[in-house]
């Protein structure tokens, strides 16, 4: 117990200039790369399952993104619903962890 009491506690000493430091700076960095953004592409694979949907998507400008097929993960999956590979959607994505994450999904 007591090497993660130490622990902590440098942790939460370090956290907190860091955490102040960042404050500033953050502010325009964060308007500038948006958590979320819309992006529009073709669905090449659809898997259920894995609650994953791989499209070829038009850039993101907004995360600086170029165009290419990806896999996405669907949140929630009833998203998928209707869903067809070849078909044309209209999306909102976040970067989510890991594999990034669509929230939104219009059908075209
Ligand atoms: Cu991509």
């Amino acid at each position: 117990m007591r090497p993660t009491v130490a622990s902590l506690t440098v942790l939460l000493t370090l956290a907190g200039p860091i955490a102040a430091a960042a404050a500033e700076p953050a502010t325009p960095a964060a308007a500038a790369h948006p958590k979320t953004a819309k992006g529009v592409g073709v669905i090449t694979e659809i898997d259920r399952p894995g609650e994953t949907l791989t499209v070829k998507h038009q850039p993101i400008a907004a995360f600086g993104w170029p165009s290419m097929t990806m896999p996405f993960h669907v949140t929630p999956p009833s998203l998928m619903d209707g869903l067809k590979v070849g078909q044309k959607i209209t999306f909102e994505t976040n970067e989510g962890h890991g594999l990034p994450e669509i929230t939104a999904i219009g059908k075209r």
